[in-house]
């Protein structure tokens, strides 16, 4: 199986620099004697996905020769909105930052904009009234990434008898990974009416969260629940041990699907624990390289940049896990 990212560039709209930003391009060769200076806000340190997307943007920093400013927000978006007005004070040249929740950007996005600095979003979205206000946003279709999991789910329950009652761990309340998945997820399941939602709580994409809900659904529900959908593999791997601790087996009395695709799912579909991850890559860090570079050089960029993603069962985890990169 091919495990290199294949990247689609989806044209929506291609973005001016001149037009959206107003900034003044620096010369197309760049000007060695001052690198160019990314501000970076990242939302925290929440899951392995999340890790692995931080050293992605920070190597692939150093291997463009851009000064990176790195923020790290510990998951709170007045954090995040502090760093995006210290990097507009800061006159860094282009601003980067994966919003934690997709509302409440309005505001500061207009001080970028007033300021001329250019922002591009990697990985999830913000609700704007006026998308002028980023350049480009570099990350992963989550509804397609539900509807993949709610795919999986039918063709390989089709046979089971009876209600199937699932449970959703939710990612972080209002972040578009989480909207999204779930809307995904839904669309897909609704086509057959034996597919129950029957509890849906956030574990805000923890380990210790998953486990922590995963117990009350277990509590609530014991040995009616025949599915669990995490939105990320952290949640999944925290309710797998609570799981576990309830006295029953991950994998085969409660079929187990989640989203990233680390190495952590891997392994735990190796032990047979987990049934499926949907692959979501935080390798994000060469692709907004690229842009910061081209924005800075005045050239127009794509609106979205979409990264392509597979779906990996657990019969092919011991031959997949010595691929991957994170
Ligand atoms: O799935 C989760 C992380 O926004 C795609 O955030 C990202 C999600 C990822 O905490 O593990």
């Amino acid at each position: 199986m091919n495990t290199v990212i294949r990247v689609t560039l989806v044209a929506l709209t291609l973005s001016c620099l001149a037009a959206c930003s107003g900034g003044e391009p620096k010369s197309a060769a760049g000007d060695a004697s001052k690198p160019i200076v990314l501000g970076f806000s990242q939302i925290g340190a929440e899951s392995e996905w999340r890790t692995a997307n931080t050293t992605s943007v920070q190597s692939a920093a150093t291997d463009a020769g851009i000064t990176l400013r790195f923020s790290d927000a510990q998951q709170k978006q007045e954090n995040q909105i502090k760093a995006l007005r210290s990097f507009i004070a800061q006159r860094v040249d282009v601003i980067a930052f994966s919003p934690v929740v997709e509302t409440g950007w309005e505001t500061v996005l207009r001080e970028a904009k007033a300021a001329k600095i250019p922002v591009i979003l990697t990985d999830r979205a913000v609700e704007v009234p006026d998308d002028t206000l980023y350049l480009s946003l570099i990350g992963s279709d989550f509804v397609e990434e539900g509807r993949k999991a709610g795919r999986w789910l039918l063709e390989n329950t089709k046979d089971a008898k009876g209600d199937i009652n699932i449970v959703e761990l939710q990612g972080t309340v209002g972040s578009a990974p989480a909207n999204d998945r779930k809307k995904g997820f839904a669309e897909i399941i609704a086509a057959d009416p034996r597919y129950k939602v029957i509890r849906s709580q956030t574990g805000d994409f923890t380990r210790a969260k998953g486990k922590e809900v995963m117990e009350a659904f277990l509590k609530a529900e014991g040995k009616k629940i025949n599915v669990l959908f995490a939105h990320n593999d952290d949640m999944a791997i925290g309710a797998i041990q609570a799981i576990e601790e309830a006295g029953m087996k991950p994998g085969s009395d409660i079929t187990i699907i989640s989203i990233d695709g680390v190495k952590g799912a891997f392994e735990a579909m190796i032990a047979g624990k987990l049934n499926v991850t949907v692959e979501c890559s935080p390798l994000l860090g060469p692709q907004l390289m690229a842009a910061v570079k081209d924005v800075v050089a005045g050239k127009p960029i794509a609106k979205r940049i979409v990264t392509e993603e597979s779906v990996f069962p657990k019969e092919t985890a011991a031959q997949i896990l010595p691929t991957r990169k994170y």
